[in-house]
């Protein structure tokens, strides 16, 4: 250790016995795999505070360096949700039925019923959009490097989905596409770029969603045990 190294704090997180963190383990799973993706959400209002708790949580994830390349913007105004919308469903009518989605990819998606109508983004009660930090702004403009950060800003999401979950709100990874848009409408500086639109809230009284199955752990999971 030389003097100029970083400082360093401990980090004893409790050792659990094994019953216990089985127990734990499995509640997760158990909560984890009750998540559903939604698509019809209530309008019922969601207070900003569990919100930013999401948002808090989806900052504790790692990221490339510790850069944390991430923002997240969170809209409960009925006039930008809408401004979000017509552009969202203007490009999605572009993909969709304007022949930019490839058959495969429509063929793809037919299980999930998507079309380009996008109502739930004025009905959720909160979009949430997180943008990645494509660069950071250094010194006389230049533009400093970060470093994996789609995969940073994307376990970031996670995390967010998570929180979000295990609160017992739902939400939707919306991916318009290109969503540019969002970047002028929300006016986020250059260097951030929009990577998914979270519609947040409950679900509608009358919610469905696909019967679709997980992949097994078998599906999954390769060994090479000790
Ligand atoms: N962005 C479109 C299409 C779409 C693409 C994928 I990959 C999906 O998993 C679902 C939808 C839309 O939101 O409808």
């Amino acid at each position: 250790m030389s003097s100029d190294d970083p400082p360093q704090v401990e980090y004893r997180p409790p050792r659990l016995p094994v019953e216990e963190m089985e127990r734990r383990a499995r509640e997760h799973y158990d909560l984890f795999r009750r998540r559903r993706s939604v698509r019809a959400f209530a309008p019922d209002p969601v207070p900003r505070r569990l919100i930013e708790l999401a948002i808090a949580a989806a900052g504790t994830a790692p990221s490339g360096a510790h850069m944390q390349p991430w923002t997240f913007v969170a809209i409960s105004d009925p006039a930008i949700k809408r401004r979000i919308r017509h552009a969202a469903e203007e490009e999605e009518r572009r993909s969709y039925e304007g022949g930019r989605m490839p058959p495969e990819w429509k063929e793809a998606l037919r299980p999930l019923g998507t079309d380009a109508h996008k109502p739930y983004l004025e009905t959720a009660p909160w979009l949430v959009v997180a943008f990645e930090h494509v660069w950071r702004p250094g010194p006389d403009g230049r533009r400093l490097k970060n470093y994996y950060v789609r995969e940073s800003a994307s376990l970031a999401c996670g995390f967010f989905i998570a929180a979000i979950h295990r609160m017992g709100l739902a939400t939707l990874t919306h991916t318009p596409s290109p969503m540019g848009f969002l970047r002028e409408i929300l006016g986020r500086p250059e260097n951030e770029r929009p990577i998914i639109l979270f519609p947040v809230g409950y679900p509608a009284a009358d919610c469905r969603v696909p019967d679709i199955e997980r992949k097994s752990l078998e599906e999954i999971a390769v060994w090479f045990e000790g």
